[in-house]
């Protein structure tokens, strides 16, 4: 193991810290879940990439016992199930630790490659309202050329318990919205673009869950702010046709329906534009208040800092049992200094950054050593002690996990 560079913590607990997950940490477990058994060492913990000198870990010398689940926690992982809106594909969040990024069979779906979508033509997107009306090509569109985006968590904004399975990272390649737009004849008039993506499939959403019409709309000053990119590349190989192949948007920091995919049509609007019916669709998961009628008045469909565990290991050490507590920090604009992890209402831990959160893009992996005084059925939760950070979600108690812990 490589070592990376850390930023010094002198303040790390005996008990309970956190680490980054960098681009060195452990290749994948492998890609079938953690069970008991699996390739997460039944007799040594698995290293993670934590500098031993910088933040000591106790579990090195531990035997490790068992995976103790999350409960209703079980999967199915990684198997598509549904069809056409529905189409899922969960994520299992228990590999993060060995994982910088979700591969790309792994990755989350939500909405398959819908079957209506006819590629034997070549791909255009349209380009209209508010500015000169023009078909740009594919080639047209990545003309600027294609670039490494980085490392950026996609979660639904509909991810929900008990798996959490819609959120996933991966490392994008594309280019960047304000490159395309820089080449585009906007009227002066226009505020805002909107991003349309297709949105046809031959199977109807069950229930009227998901409506026809995939697309949001963005101030240029959003776009710009958030870095958006049209995806083309995910983890170093040509978007696959189910994340949205040809081209995506990617919207950092933004929930995942905000990145639409399978894009056909870029339109400049004003800001007396009407919302969506995807962003009306969304606006209660997005954090909106109520439904607004106009574009312009949703907010940002950002993902706020929250952190939850991913994985628990039962490990004996000298005679005791240690319950080694792995989790995540991801979302927000500025990194987290302290979280809490609380298990009863007064039983707590700190958890400080160690090394300190280095990026909001990206998930930032934890672990602390966790000994409950008793067994039971204990229901997880994390908040963050610097109250100027923004948790809207973290703080409805929207990422509590459940286990049970059977001995102390
Ligand atoms: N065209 C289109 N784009 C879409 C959607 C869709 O249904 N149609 N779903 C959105 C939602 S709700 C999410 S969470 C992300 C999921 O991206 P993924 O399936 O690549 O993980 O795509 C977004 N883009
Ligand atoms: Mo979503």
């Amino acid at each position: 193991m490589k070592r990376r560079s850390f930023v010094h913590c002198s303040a790390c607990a005996s008990l309970t810290w956190v680490f980054g997950c960098g681009d060195d940490a452990a290749p994948p477990a492998d890609s079938g879940g953690v069970d008991a058994g699996s390739d997460v060492g039944l007799d040594a913990p698995v290293d993670v990439g934590l500098d031993a000198a910088t933040c000591p870990d106790p579990f090195t010398e531990t035997t490790f016992v068992d995976v103790v689940p999350f409960v209703g926690a079980a999967g199915p992982f990684h198997v598509r199930t549904g069809q056409g809106w529905d189409g899922r594909l969960l994520s299992d969040l228990s590999l993060i630790p060995e994982r910088e990024v979700m591969t790309n069979e792994d990755f989350y779906l939500r909405t398959f490659d819908p079957d209506l979508l006819d590629r034997s033509a070549p791909w255009s997107v349209e380009v209209s309202g508010l500015a000169t009306p023009r078909m740009l090509s594919l080639d047209d569109l990545i003309a600027s050329g294609v670039r490494d985006m980085g490392v950026h968590v996609l979660e639904c904004s509909g991810n929900g318990p008990p798996t959490f399975g819609l959120m996933s990272a991966g490392r994008w390649g594309g280019v960047l919205v304000s490159d395309v737009l820089d080449a585009l004849e906007i009227g002066a008039d226009a505020t805002a673009l909107e991003v349309i993506g297709y949105d046809e499939h031959s199977v109807p959403s069950v229930g009227g869950h998901s409506t026809p019409g995939a697309s949001w709309i963005f101030t240029f000053d959003q776009l710009r702010d958030a870095g958006a990119f049209f995806a083309t590349e995910m983890n170093g190989m040509p978007l696959p046709n189910d994340h949205g192949a040809p081209v995506r948007l990617y919207v950092p920091g933004w929930y995942g329906c905000t990145c639409i995919k399978w894009v056909t049509g870029l339109r400049f609007v004003d800001a007396t534009e009407p919302s969506s019916s995807q962003m009306r669709e969304f606006a209660s998961r997005t954090h909106q208040p109520g439904v607004p009628n106009l574009a312009a008045d949703f907010l940002p469909a950002t993902m706020d800092q929250a952190a939850m565990p991913v994985r628990i290991e039962k490990h004996r050490i000298d005679g005791a049992v240690a319950y080694r507590v792995l989790g995540i920090l991801w979302g927000g604009y500025e990194p987290a200094r302290e979280i809490v992890f609380s298990w009863g209402f007064d039983d707590f831990a700190m958890v400080e950054p160690c090394p300190v959160q280095m990026t909001n893009a990206t998930w930032t992996v934890w672990q602390l050593d966790w000994r409950p005084a008793a067994t039971g059925d204990y229901s997880l939760r994390m908040r963050l002690e610097d109250d100027t950070i923004p948790t809207r979600r973290l703080d409805t108690a929207y990422y509590a996990r459940s286990v049970t812990i059977d001995e102390v």
